[in-house]
């Protein structure tokens, strides 16, 4: 429903210590009901301003984790292998790499920013390799992959949609569908680069290059994870990535690491995305430890603000993807659901999410049975077709109650 993010790059850039470091739970959460995990999939954190500060109540969160108003709302993200060159031909991990990036809705692109790694992830002096090559490296084999497929069935698929005088879009949606693009995707492509639907049998090699590239831009949207920002030589790598016209953060995957795994410790205060820690009780660490903290608020919070991981998942999830944030309730007076705990859970939709849609998120009966929603804030009665906002709290109401 949220849909997957998934993270991706070269080898040696630090997407495992940033897996690692967004999956680590740094927040006690009840439970996560329509989650499975798997070796590379987990669970990561949107930061959101929780709800109940606006409606002036206490919470009891279930799904999600409220930390002094701050809601921490898991959603879904996937480490993928690393990508060499040759990928689209099956070189490396090639293949395992696009079946896990068919799977995401959404990347983010992770980089050595401080240019020490070559294109293979051997280690070259800092500032030596450039940063951009990466990231183009990534799209030009995906885009070569994705030309591979097309190019095999192009014929036979426009050539169908021709004679049955319907849009190409319906015929290769059904061919794409496993890569998670839509007919959607594949129209706004196509509008995008001004191209003639009808005339794509005339298409030129170099204008289904562009539609493939174009497809991948608006399927697959991409951030870049300007990782290893602590490192000598990362102002420069960023700066290459924003000229290159790159949406940047600057991150530092291990500092965040060290920092959650500080706070579970009972070391230090800490929620992801803040601007600062506090330290709890200094006669608890070591030297080593408290000049390890010491060096991060120098070379991390000092220098860029945030460790950066946070801005780069609530990115991916809230700007790239379009989600919001709804809060559903059994009892929309009292904010509740059957056990009394007010404001529970929260999940991360899409914007345009309709009222019965969301029921249906919820569970697929509350969904079918739908009869209307409330509006908890306005108390009013939302038909199935009513497009839900951010912070909304809604209480389904069907035939069929939920148990
Ligand atoms: N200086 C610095 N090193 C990092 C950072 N993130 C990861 N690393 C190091 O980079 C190396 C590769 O990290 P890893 O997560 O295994 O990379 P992957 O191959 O992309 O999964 C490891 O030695 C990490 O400790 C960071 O933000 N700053
Ligand atoms: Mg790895």
């Amino acid at each position: 429903m949220a849909r997957i993010v998934g993270l991706v790059g070269k080898a040696n850039v630090g997407k495992s210590t940033f897996f690692a470091a967004a999956t680590l739970k740094a927040v006690d959460i009840a439970g996560f009901p329509f989650t499975t995990i798997t070796a590379n999939k987990g669970v990561a954190y949107l930061r959101a301003p929780c709800v109940c500060k606006e409606l002036g109540v206490e919470d009891d969160p279930v799904n999600s984790a409220c930390i002094d108003g701050v809601r921490m709302v898991p959603v879904d993200i996937i480490d993928c292998p690393g990508i060499i060159r040759g990928a689209h031909q099956g070189k490396g991990l090639g293949n395992q790499f696009l079946d896990e990036v068919r799977r995401a809705d959404a990347l983010i692109v992770v980089a050595d920013a401080a240019g020490a790694t070559d294109e293979n992830g051997q280690p070259v002096p800092a500032g030596s390799h450039d940063p951009v090559d990466d990231v183009r490296m990534l799209e030009e084999e995906f885009d070569l992959w994705l030309l591979g497929i097309l190019r095999k069935d192009w014929e036979k698929i426009v050539r169908t949609a021709q004679s049955r005088r319907e849009d190409i879009g319906v015929h290769l949606e059904t061919k794409l569908t496993g890569l998670g693009m839509t007919r959607r995707h594949i129209a706004s492509a196509v509008d995008n680069l001004g191209l003639n639907a009808s005339m794509a049998l005339n298409w030129s090699q170099d204008e289904l290059s562009r539609f493939v590239t174009e497809l991948r831009k608006s399927s697959k949207p991409l951030i870049v994870a300007a990782n290893k920002a602590d490192k000598d030589h990362a102002e420069e790598g960023i700066e290459r990535l924003k000229q290159a016209g790159y949406e940047v953060i600057p991150t530092c995957a291990e500092a965040e690491l060290v920092l959650r795994r500080a706070t579970n410790a009972g070391f230090i205060r800490y929620t992801p995305g803040d601007r600062d820690f506090e330290i709890v009780e200094a006669s608890k660490l070591s030297g080593g430890q408290r000049n390890a903290l010491e060096i991060i608020r120098e070379k991390v919070f000092n220098k860029w603000g945030s460790t950066g991981l946070q801005d780069v998942i609530n990115s991916a999830f809230f700007r790239l993807l379009d989600n919001i944030t709804v809060y559903p309730v059994e009892d929309a007076e009292k904010l509740t659901d059957h056990q009394g705990r007010v404001l529970p859970d929260c999940y991360v939709v899409p914007r345009g999410t309709t009222a019965r849609e969301f029921a249906g998120h919820i569970h697929t009966e509350l969904g079918e049975s739908f009869i209307f929603a409330i509006d908890a804030k306005t108390k009013k009665r939302l038909g199935e077709g009513h497009k839900l906002n951010e912070n909304d709290v809604i209480q389904i109401v069907a035939a069929k109650a939920r148990r």
